[in-house]
């Protein structure tokens, strides 16, 4: 009962937050980038990428963004700024590409520069295309991490990328981009340090594989790469994925099939094959991820870990052991009078926690102390 009245205790002033709006008006926002001057940088699934500006004022949308594939799940996706931005103006985002000709599309991953005057993007670049394409509007990832070593930008991007819902068992093969994450320079080029560089038959940007549908990622403060995926009908996961390894989709889950039913031979755990830090039973949905450093909320919330729930929507504030032992001590649903499904959770770099919600009327939010 000690535990019991100790969590009862948290989850009363974790409630001691609340959301004000900074803009509205968003159609299905899926990620929010910071911009110097308090300005932000703004998805909207359908296609368009939009400035809001300190007081919520929503740009036009920027000119010259390559054609997205929107429908379903698909659609312009994840922004981030280089850490140099203020320097280089560039920025990062992932959108699903559709094919050239035939139909299909996949995941890509491009970088651009912002025009001095807030309008278009230039430069742009496609760093990355995931293949195959397929006919499927589901499962594409998408989010994009900056790599650091040592405290510092390395050069490197991560991608998170799905497993399209039709292709689940590509998942397991090391000849296509279904159900990995990879790791590409800035440039696009390949990291000659990528685990499959050197393997036949493989696609040398795979960093890790057996993932199914990855929402959020993010480094810790120490530099390790945190991603969470959704499962299918339970067994959302979260992981840390490491170099070469295979987190098991779709032959170790702790989800079963929509409706009920085995996947696969219904393992759990498997020789080979890592097991995640945490998972979710029955789902989350989980969506955006981001630690908390800051301490805008107290002490009590620096290094907690941040993910959205789209399914239930409410945002998660879990507590890691300090220091860090792999474990998951406590979660505690925040903003669950919400009524609004989480896309996305950044922490800004002035140090307040943004959130994006999902639906057609979206919002831009700030979490501040109640
Ligand atoms: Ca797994």
């Amino acid at each position: 009962m000690a535990a019991l009245g100790a969590l009862t205790l948290h989850s009363a002033s974790a409630q001691a937050v609340r959301t004000e709006t900074i803009a509205s008006g968003l159609q299905n926002p899926w990620a929010v980038a910071f911009l110097p001057e308090g300005r932000f940088l703004v998805t909207e699934r359908p296609g368009r990428l939009r400035v809001v500006d300190a007081n919520g004022t929503l740009s036009p949308p920027l000119q010259n963004l390559p054609a997205v594939a929107a429908g379903g799940q698909g659609g312009l996706l994840d922004v981030v700024t280089d850490q140099d931005f203020a320097r280089n103006r560039t920025l990062y985002f992932c959108f699903s590409e559709p094919a050239a000709s035939g139909g299909g599309n996949s995941t890509a991953l491009a970088s651009a520069t912002l025009s001095g005057d807030l309008r278009a993007l230039g430069n742009v670049r496609i760093l990355f295309s995931q293949k195959p394409k397929v006919n499927s509007s589901a499962h594409f990832g998408c989010r994009i991490v900056e790599g650091r070593k040592a405290g510092q930008p390395d050069g490197t991007l991560y991608l998170t990328l799905g497993d399209r819902f039709s292709r689940k068992d590509d998942a397991q093969k090391l000849d296509n981009h279904h159900g990995k994450i990879i790791r590409i320079h800035k440039d696009g080029s390949i990291p000659p340090d990528n685990p499959f560089v050197g393997t036949a038959g493989a696609l040398p940007e795979i960093w890790s594989l057996g993932h199914r549908n990855p929402q959020g990622a993010t480094l810790a403060p120490d530099g390790t790469l945190w991603a969470h995926e959704h499962g299918p009908q339970g067994g959302d996961e979260i992981n840390l994925p490491q170099k070469g390894r295979n987190y098991g989709w779709p032959v170790i889950t702790y989800g079963e099939n929509y409706g009920g039913g085995k996947i696969g031979d219904g393992l759990s755990s498997k020789s080979g094959l890592e097991q995640p830090l945490h998972y979710w039973v029955p789902s989350i949905a989980p969506s955006g991820m981001a630690f908390v450093t800051s301490t805008r909320y107290g002490k009590d919330w620096v290094g907690n870990l941040m993910v959205g729930s789209l399914k239930f929507g409410y945002l998660n504030r879990i507590e890691l052991a300090q220091p860090f032992q792999g474990k998951v001590v406590r979660e505690n649903k925040l903003l669950d009078d919400l009524g609004e499904r989480i896309r996305d959770v950044r922490q800004g770099p002035d140090g307040w926690l943004y959130l994006l919600t999902d639906n057609p009327q979206g919002r831009l939010l700030r979490v501040v102390p109640r």
